[in-house]
């Protein structure tokens, strides 16, 4: 069940499924080193999603900045190595969509309870812009707003849920995207929760 959402973005519907048990395994291992957290913007503003990362380098915001950094500056040690269940399945799926190359080095690990939105943004903390961004949604459904390169760009709507995984490359990895506020649920495995991994070559 591939779609493709525009030009380079391509939606897997359920390519997650068979293996939510194993990355949700993998992901309690993760956050048992590197807890969920609320990072602060720039702009001093308490971000409403968690967040954690896995791999060689995490995304960090702080007063100071956006950045990717390979020590995670709660701990101050190096972020959990990124799970071999995790890197299969972002590989797998990125050579569904073409991307034969894509070798993440991040994995940025977002958590949303009821009512956490992420506002519209580009992605464009990392290196090489021809490298594709892989997404996997897990736990309560989502609405996704997919933008255009324009910020005033009217976005659509693509509903995600539980297992669809995306990669957002080629002409459409600098479209600016969002998440709507998630609604109130409970998913059977994660309960009233939706966990998005997005994984990157950031380096
Ligand atoms: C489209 N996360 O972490 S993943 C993010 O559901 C982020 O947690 C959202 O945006 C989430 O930066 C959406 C989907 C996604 C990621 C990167 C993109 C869509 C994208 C880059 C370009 C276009
Ligand atoms: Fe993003």
């Amino acid at each position: 069940r591939q779609q493709a959402l525009a030009p380079g973005a391509l939606l897997l519907r359920g390519f997650a499924v068979a293996d939510d048990k194993a990355l949700l395994d993998a992901l309690r291992d993760v956050i048992a080193v590197a807890p969920f957290r609320h990072l602060v913007t720039p702009g001093g503003f308490v971000m409403s999603v968690a967040m954690s990362n896995c791999g060689a380098l995490g995304w960090v915001s702080d007063r100071s900045g956006y950045r990717y950094d390979a020590i995670d500056p709660n701990s101050g040690r190096h972020w959990p190595t990124m799970p071999a269940a995790f890197l299969r399945l972002a590989q797998d799926a990125a050579r569904e969509a073409g991307f034969n190359r894509f070798v993440p080095d991040a994995c940025l690990i977002n958590r949303y309870e009821p009512g956490t939105r992420l506002s519209l943004h580009q992605d464009r903390d990392e290196r090489d812009f021809e490298q594709p961004i892989v997404s996997v949604s897990l736990g309560l459904p989502a609405v996704f707003l997919f933008g255009g390169l324009r910020r005033t760009d009217k976005p659509s709507r693509v509903p995600l849920t539980h297992g669809d995984v995306v990669a957002w490359g080629g002409p459409s990895r600098l479209r600016f995207h969002g998440v709507l506020p998630i609604q109130e649920g409970h998913h059977p495995l994660l309960g009233a929760c939706r966990i998005n991994l997005t994984f990157r070559q950031a380096a």
